[in-house]
């Protein structure tokens, strides 16, 4: 076995003097770059951005909800509000998060390779991106939109006020950069896999990340042409959703969640992808079902495509597409728990360590499993006529999508951040706040399924004084959750000037990333590595460990 061979994390090359955060250090250095993991770098600083901006959205929806006047805001402003967090949210934070952070500086890195297929393509996805997102950013701030972030018709085609234009030009911009990242990562994992990484040996990021991208190349076009149509009803009275002229309002939904239920999957399937890597590390153990959880991604993303209509059970639709659409979505459901099976079988008679990435994806599997159930009620179709468009609803994607995402994510950047910045973080404040966070999470949101079982419906600014105590537990939720927010953002900045110094395997962890220093070179690694063996092989890298600490 030569010194580059998996698994090897022992036999790492001598801290390189020049890594690729020092690789230069003006500004346009960094604008300029076609390093992947630069580029992971930008991506990390902008969505942090529409994430703080989205959460302060969040904040004021919540303070204006804890009394039923609704007295902090405006009926309209809070219609804007809670417009301007779902767009931002959805299409410039959850979206591209895992993907375009942890995707564009992990992919090269675990398959062995230097950089991206295309990476002139990658930074222009990063300026496409900036440019939608900025477009958006000033719509919202100009005059704002009162559609939610679903755009309906005719809300948004006859009804709103004209910053709708503006805001969709930025996500249909935005849509492009998902688009080329997508495309970027199917042909580097097709074409660039170090020798000896087959498929079956990939790590499971990488199966996730390129079902991800299959999602993100086949769904984001109708998304595109959907607002686009919005775009046009609105500038050139068409007709196309309008009944007056002979167009089907119910058509624009249709388009929507064609693309908008499989995209509930890129924001997933990365955490998933995620959450693969750190379970096997932190009980020290193969995954149970490799092979099925790497499968059960593309089952997703197929099926994905397959259930939108369980959006539209109210809207009109035959009773016979209702019927076909509860059966397709209870499907979906079956690879998702394969995946929740299989983490915890592998966690099963392990040798598990609470370091804080695993505590994000304990809480992970907890949360996504309860977005993933409360799925299944909606998914039913006489259940779904009671709970559709109240606080239930609210309440299951959250779940999903904040206690899923967010969680991996955040689980995500712990993992890896000694490799990305070559720091360690401060691991008794970052498992505070792990808890502080799951604690302050479903304080926040539970009391929404209550609520909207109660029959709250959401999107509404004045409601029965009966509600009150449910609402204000969910915005004492809500400022628990957003301290919690606010430490890993203070303890990681402070680690880039106090933490320790990172070893280039810090968790003793298999894959090629960790094989390299930390931060890597430039180059990523300094002979291309070579693979010999299975992924996840933690068995026997801890007993070279044991014969390494004996000898
Ligand atoms: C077991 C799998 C799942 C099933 C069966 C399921 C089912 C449903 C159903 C039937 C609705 C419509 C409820 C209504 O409006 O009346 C819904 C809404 C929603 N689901 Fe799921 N879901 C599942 C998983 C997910 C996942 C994995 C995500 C996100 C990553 C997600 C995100 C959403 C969102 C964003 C909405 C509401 C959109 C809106 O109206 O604003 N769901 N789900
Ligand atoms: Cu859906």
């Amino acid at each position: 076995m030569n010194a580059t061979t998996a698994p090897t994390p022992i036999q790492v090359a001598p801290p390189a003097s020049r890594n690729y955060l020092s690789d230069g250090y003006s500004v346009r250095s960094w604008l300029l770059t076609t390093d992947h993991k630069r580029i992971g770098v930008l991506y990390l600083l902008s969505i942090t951005f529409f994430f703080v901006i989205g959460g302060m959205a969040a904040t004021l929806l919540r303070l204006d909800l804890m009394t039923p006047e609704g007295d902090l805001v405006q009926t309209e402003t809070f219609n804007k509000l809670f417009t301007a967090h779902g767009v931002v949210m959805v299409f410039f934070f959850l979206i591209p998060s895992i993907p375009s952070v942890l995707g564009n500086f992990l992919v090269p890195l675990m398959i062995g390779a230097r950089d991206l297929a295309f990476p002139k393509l990658n930074l222009l996805s990063w300026y496409v991106f900036m440019i939608g997102g900025l477009c958006t950013m000033y719509a919202l701030l100009a005059g704002g939109v009162d559609t939610g972030w679903t755009f309906y018709t005719p809300y948004s085609s006859t009804y709103s006020n004209t910053y709708v234009m503006a805001t969709a030009v930025g996500i249909f911009i935005t849509g492009f950069s998902s688009i080329l990242t997508g495309l970027n990562f199917i042909v580097t994992i097709h074409k660039m896999r170090a020798p000896g990484l087959t498929w079956f040996r990939l790590p499971l990021f990488i199966w996730s990340s390129y079902a991800t991208s299959l999602i993100m190349v086949l769904g984001t076009p109708v998304v595109a042409i959907a607002l686009l149509l919005v775009g046009l009803e609105r500038l050139l009275g068409l007709g196309i959703f309008d009944p007056k002229l002979g167009g089907d309002p119910v058509l624009f939904q249709h388009l929507f969640w064609f693309y908008s239920h499989p995209a509930v999957y890129i924001m997933v399937l990365p955490s998933m992808g995620v959450v693969s890597e750190i379970i096997p590390c932190f009980a020290r153990k193969r995954p149970f079902g490799y092979a099925f959880i790497g499968f059960s991604s593309f089952a997703i993303a197929v099926f994905g495509f397959l259930v939108w209509g369980h959006h539209l059970f109210v809207s009109g639709q035959s009773l016979y597409a209702g019927m076909v659409f509860s059966l397709l979505s209870y499907l979906v459901a079956i690879p998702s728990a394969v995946k929740v099976f299989n983490w915890t079988a592998s966690l099963h008679k392990g040798t598990i360590s609470f370091d804080t990435p695993m505590l994000y994806a304990l809480g992970f599997i907890g949360l996504f499993t309860m977005g993933g159930l409360t799925g299944l009620f909606l998914a039913a179709l006489g259940l779904d006529v009671h709970v559709h468009d109240t606080y239930f609803v609210v309440a299951h994607f959250h779940y999903i999508m904040v206690g899923g995402t967010v969680m991996a994510y955040l689980g995500g950047i712990h993992f890896w951040w000694p490799k990305l910045t070559g720091r360690m973080y401060n691991e008794r404040l970052a498992r505070v706040s792990a808890i502080l966070i799951f604690l302050g999470f479903n304080l926040t949101f539970f009391p929404q399924y209550v609520l909207g079982y109660l029959g709250m419906p959401r999107r509404y600014h004045i409601y029965p004084a009966e509600f009150q105590v449910l609402n204000v537990l969910s915005s004492a939720g809500a400022s628990i959750l957003a301290v919690g927010y606010a430490f890993p953002l203070t303890y990681l900045l402070w680690s880039l000037w106090f933490g320790k110094t990172a070893p280039a395997n810090p968790w003793r962890a298999t894959g090629l990333e960790w094989q390299t220093t930390s931060p890597p070179p430039t180059e990523n690694f300094a002979q291309t590595p070579v693979v010999v063996d299975e992924a996840y092989d933690y068995p026997r890298l801890d007993r070279s460990l044991a014969q390494g600490a004996s000898s």
